[in-house]
């Protein structure tokens, strides 16, 4: 059952922002990680960017964005009838079947004030710099540990989707640790306290053999680098969740436990490349967070109103940040991958609707 949601606001459109690169155009602004930072909010957000259109150049050709270390970025020019373009965000090569993305993406550090009033986006883009990174840094997700905000993103490259970490103080230096899940793992997120005196995290391998779905596994480790003791921690068990299943934002502890809000998708319809992107809750115990406590009876929010129903992939809600102020939960979360938006919940209201399973 949706929940109520006391406010809705779009807080960015790709207008907002100019392209990184010359030659560039914002596509779309969207899936921020955020945190509470000196009592202000601290959005990291992804931003999208494709080539724009070159006067003269040859209608069958198409560019495709890469980013070269030591170089920046370059376009491919490929001919349009050696790809399939069905889906807009990924398109893939006839007969050796090698995945591009058409964009080209990197994160800008964005403050807001009073939780939904923008203050400033900073200039300086977070970038891909790795060949791990060549095709995009993505979908950040914020967790304070300490004095340190960690933030795990996805890096995509022709060696396959993998997710990176980088920690930071001041959202100005970052320090990179190179990938710490490999390839194709994403929507990875840790638990702001450790368990038993390892870090937890949340990470979503996917299997190319076909026996499982995509499912969410949880991992520990001692230092944020070595991951291991894997368990499945949930699947899509719904037609609302069928397709994909992935975190939202970190777990943030409640008096019953760690609530943890995930995205998931259906399957896509006829003619369509998507399906539709919801999110749900998870309630997991505090002392042994791969066992579930409760469930949000279906998905507890759904693509609403033009914002979310219509853009560059139309039907898609996705949380990737969340900060909790008195009663009020604020979810942040990218529409229809090309916008961001805040939207405040009752956190007991959505405690109320779960399920104890
Ligand atoms: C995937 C990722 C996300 C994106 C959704 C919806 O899960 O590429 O970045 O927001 O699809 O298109």
């Amino acid at each position: 059952m949706p929940i109520t949601r006391r406010r809705s606001v779009c807080l960015l459109r790709p207008g907002d922002v100019p392209a990184a690169h010359h030659g560039f155009e914002v596509v779309g602004i969207f899936n921020p990680a955020a945190a509470e930072v000196g009592g202000e909010v601290v959005l990291l957000v992804r931003v999208a960017e494709c080539p724009s259109p070159r006067p003269g150049a040859q209608p069958r050709l198409r560019p495709l964005p890469r980013f070269e270390p030591g170089q920046g970025p370059v376009i491919d020019w490929v001919e349009e009838q050696d790809y399939d373009w069905f889906d807009r965000r990924v398109v893939r090569r006839l007969g050796a079947g090698q995945a591009r993305l058409t964009f080209l993406s990197n994160l800008r550090v964005v403050r807001l004030q009073d939780w939904t009033g923008l203050r400033r986006i900073e200039d300086q883009p977070f970038e891909a710099e790795s060949i791990y990174e060549e095709y995009g840094v993505e979908d950040p997700r914020i967790t304070k540990i300490g004095d340190d905000y960690w933030v795990t993103y996805v890096a995509v490259s022709r060696y396959g989707v993998t997710t990176a970490l980088t920690v930071t103080r001041d959202f100005e230096h970052f320090e990179r640790y190179g990938v710490i899940f490999g390839p194709d793992n994403k929507d990875v997120v840790l638990f702001p306290e450790r368990a038993g005196g390892d870090l937890v995290a949340i990470h979503r391998p996917v299997s190319a053999a076909g026996f499982c779905r995509p499912e969410m596994w949880l991992a520990r480790s001692p230092d944020g680098i070595h991951w291991g003791r894997h368990e499945r921690l949930y699947g899509g068990e719904s037609a609302w969740e069928s397709d994909r299943v992935g975190a939202g934002p970190p777990p943030v502890l409640v008096p019953e436990g760690w609530l943890f809000v995930y995205h998931a998708s259906s399957r896509p319809g006829q003619g369509q490349f998507a399906g539709q992107y919801a999110a749900g809750a998870l309630l997991l115990d505090r002392d042994q967070p791969a066992r579930i406590l409760a469930k949000s009876q279906g998905p507890i929010l759904i693509p609403t109103g033009p914002d979310e129903t219509s853009g560059f992939t139309p039907g898609v809600i996705f949380p990737t940040g969340l900060v909790a102020r008195g009663d009020s939960l604020w979810i942040y979360a990218g529409a229809a991958d090309e916008r961001v938006v805040a939207i405040e919940i009752n956190q007991r209201e959505l405690l109320e609707q779960m399920e104890w399973v």
